[in-house]
């Protein structure tokens, strides 16, 4: 989404940020947006390292035809691809640095029987007349199973217009849902991954900038304003927190993801290679994939470590900008074979509009990721 745009006198700076004409998936098609405003994130200071091997261009449609559907988070179970995105709406609510004209009210699931076939749509799962605790802009959502529950966790905001997260219940993957009466105690921010280990033990990752509000707290405490770190300060990372044993809470403080550069350090605030939004955990060969959006440089970047809490290493790209401002997704293996679900609004044209697609991911021996060039 177009959120408060970084401004920076350095053409270069802002050419790395992806700020200027012809740089980014923001400029590829006419969108429906705000202006650049106020300065208030550090300007990037770190010029992104190039590219490794790019995978051939991947073919990919949209999942679903007949809605608009975004930040797919994808899961296998029985054999199924099961996809839970938000579903983006057209609206008249007017385009701003919060991201309102993502005015999303209800979720619907999407199963994929055969990697290439066109997705089920399991109609509404869950809507935000149904979350006693919401009143709009229900956002990227993640799912798990727990025996034989479901379990949906999705952002939206509270009464008082506040993100918070939620978790919702069923007793098949594709709902539909019952809310808890309450958010998640102590959550907040936006873009829930869910993410079971080996172990039994069971992670959620979150938080957004800017519209999604992660710098309006520090270590879990509300600040009650804007704090975004200078540049030369370290970024300000997801969070990461165990959750219960009936998964409807935390279990503990919420902790940093850090991600390192190449030397051990972490990124800094400005960094384009920072978080941003969109967190995902995926495990493969004992080593923890840490994904998440890059926001103002539109990548999908990924992080590796050899602990859920990390810290990660930056590894590369994962895919490059697509069209719109947002990027967001999701990995996950389907008989034997990984593959990378993300959205774009080349069809709409609108950042608020997107469409989910699934294409094959490709991983080098040493475990890095090949760039997909969407
Ligand atoms: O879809 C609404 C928001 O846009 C998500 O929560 C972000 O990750 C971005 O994709």
């Amino acid at each position: 989404m177009r959120r408060r745009v970084v401004l920076v006198p350095v053409v270069a700076v802002a050419a790395s940020a992806g700020l200027l004409a012809g740089c980014t998936g923001e400029d590829q098609a006419p969108m429906n947006t705000t202006t650049a405003t106020t300065t208030t994130a550090a300007a990037p200071t770190t010029t992104p390292p190039p590219a490794p091997v790019v995978a051939p261009a991947a073919a990919s449609g949209p999942l679903v035809d007949g809605i608009y559907t975004a930040d797919p988070s994808g899961h296998v179970w029985d054999g199924t691809l099961y996809v839970y995105p938000s579903h983006d709406v057209p609206t008249d609510v007017p385009a701003d640095d919060d991201g309102s004209q993502y005015a999303m009210t209800d979720y619907h699931v999407l199963s994929v029987a055969t990697p290439g076939a066109k997705a089920v749509d399991h109609g509404v799962a869950l809507a935000v007349g149904d979350v006693p605790w919401a009143s709009k802009q229900l956002w990227a959502p993640d799912a798990t199973r727990h025996g034989g529950t479901y379990l949906l966790y999705f952002p939206a905001r509270d009464k008082a217009g506040v993100f918070r997260i939620g978790v919702a219940t069923s007793s098949s993957p594709t709902g539909p849902f019952t809310a808890d009466p309450e958010p998640i105690p102590g959550s907040y921010s936006i873009d829930p991954a869910v993410f079971a280990d080996d172990d039994g033990a069971t992670y959620l990752y979150f938080g957004g900038l800017i519209g999604g509000e992660l710098q309006r707290y520090r270590d879990d405490r509300p600040l009650g304003h804007d704090d975004f770190p200078a540049g030369g300060q370290p970024a300000l990372g997801a969070r990461v927190v165990r959750l219960s044993d009936d998964l409807h809470r935390f279990a503990e403080a919420t902790r940093e993801v850090v991600i390192l550069d190449e030397e051990g350090k972490p990124l800094e605030a400005g960094d384009a290679r920072a978080f941003f939004e969109g967190a995902w955990m995926s495990k493969r060969a004992g080593t923890y994939y840490f994904m998440y959006s890059t926001g103002p440089s539109h990548h999908l970047a990924y992080a590796t470590g050899s602990s859920p809490y990390g810290p990660f290493t930056y590894r590369g790209i994962v895919l490059n900008p697509v069209k719109g401002w947002t990027t967001h997704g999701s990995m996950v293996e389907l008989d034997g074979q990984w593959y990378l679900l993300y959205h774009s609004a080349e069809l709409s044209g609108q950042d608020n509009l997107r469409n989910v697609r699934m294409t094959p991911l490709h991983f080098e021996a040493d475990g890095s990721i090949q760039t997909i060039e969407p």
